[in-house]
């Protein structure tokens, strides 16, 4: 009877025991966190504590855990960060623009090689590939969403001198401005997979003499998706837009005042395959707009304000006049060509796959011209009767 007992008292241990192993309240992994860096921090301890944070990105990045958030305070910081693991790196100022990871002119600002990497709400700036080679700015190997970012004044001496993409990424309301690249593509090269969505690149440059892609290169194979986008500005010797040999797709893009130094391609130079809907080709400068022996696919519903881009279906524009204002803050996070009043593009897209906002955020269709209900218009603005821009609008008033 008493061994009895032993023996029932033994599994009943053996039972509880096992059910303590199976309690999830024991197995939990390590909670997430928030780690707190600021300008005038100390990097000591763990960086959870908001009151005394931590100096710098580098040290919270190896107090990390994966899936923790770094949380930069406003200010400028100094540094260059490789990434290996999953993690955020967010400014916690007002705009991307108080809180700046500045490579200091001597590498690469952020280097991706692992895990699932989000960069929110700063400005990556000065940063200098010339001992490391593709990618100024940025170098993803791995995946990456930039939201909410302003990539800015970065030098690649090799390919990409923003960014340069080698996985996935996505770009979000994000500004690529003023990066320079001496071989191709000013402002991204993607060899990856890459969605860019409420984004602008303006003021990027390839200098190389024979080289093309001032905004964006994608490469051969590739794939890269462009929606509610803006490239404006932009210079190479060809391909000063967009340059492309693997498959490019654009849906509400305005593509514009981009200048290809020898004639060619001044919006887009293509020798794989393009695709365009409710697209805006106008003002590019240099050669054809649209250039390339590439198939050139209309969807329907494009502006090209000459005739080059081979917009072939029956809702296309061609030598239309898109009325682009300069490239300018007509609200949202990103500049862009809101339209005048005379615009063509006006109420001249289709309903039917029209996203739900434009680049700026404000909601579609809106109807822009008195007529015929709302309806989406072609590019990445859609026009406000009701809204005026005075700073711009009375000089045009004055010319017409
Ligand atoms: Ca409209």
């Amino acid at each position: 009877m008493t061994r009895t007992v032993a023996v029932l008292l033994t599994g009943l241990a053996i039972l509880l025991l096992a059910q303590g192993l199976a309690d999830p309240t024991t197995t939990t992994a390590t909670p997430l966190a928030v780690r707190y860096v600021s300008t005038s921090g100390v990097d000591t301890g763990a960086c959870t504590n908001q009151a005394s944070p931590c100096r710098t990105i580098n040290y919270a990045r190896t107090q990390s855990n994966a899936g923790d958030t770094v949380r930069l305070a406003p200010g400028t910081y100094v540094e260059n960060v490789n990434l290996f693991t999953d993690i955020t790196i967010e400014g916690a100022g007002a705009a991307p623009a108080a809180v700046v990871v500045d490579g200091g002119g001597a590498e690469r600002v952020f280097a991706i090689f692992n895990g699932h990497i989000t960069l929110r709400n700063l400005t990556v700036r000065n940063g200098d590939s010339t001992l490391q080679g593709y990618g100024g700015g940025i170098m993803n190997n791995s995946q990456l969403l930039l939201d909410r970012v302003v990539v800015r004044d970065n030098y690649a001496p090799n390919h990409g001198g923003g960014v340069y993409n080698g996985g996935h990424l996505t770009i979000r309301r994000s500004v690529i401005e003023n990066n320079v690249s001496d071989e191709v593509a000013g402002g991204l090269f993607n060899g990856g997979t890459a969605v860019i969505e409420h984004s602008t690149f303006t003021n990027n440059q390839s200098t190389g003499l024979h080289v093309y892609g001032g905004a964006i290169h994608n490469n051969s194979t590739w794939t890269l998706t462009m929606t509610n986008s803006t490239v404006s500005g932009n210079s190479a010797a060809s391909g000063a837009g967009i340059s492309n040999s693997g498959t490019v797709t654009l849906s509400h893009v305005t593509i514009a005042n981009n200048t290809a130094i020898l004639n060619f391609g001044s919006g887009v130079s293509n020798y794989g395959s393009v695709s365009f809907k409710s697209t805006i080709v106008s003002g590019n400068v240099g050669g054809a707009q649209c250039e390339g022996g590439g198939s050139f696919i209309s969807l329907g519903y494009n502006l090209d304000t000459g005739d080059t881009c081979r917009f072939n279906q029956a809702s296309d524009l061609r030598n239309a006049d898109s009325a682009l204002m300069a490239l300018g803050d007509y609200g949202g996070p990103t500049p862009t060509h809101f339209l005048r009043p005379v615009s063509a593009a006006i109420d001249a897209a289709t309903n039917t796959g029209c996203p739900a906002d434009d680049q700026r955020g404000v909601a579609r269709p809106i109807d822009g011209d008195g007529a015929n209900g709302a309806r989406c218009d072609i590019g990445a603005v859609e026009f406000e009767p009701g809204r005026v821009y005075f700073n711009m609008f009375l000089p045009w008033l004055m010319v017409r």
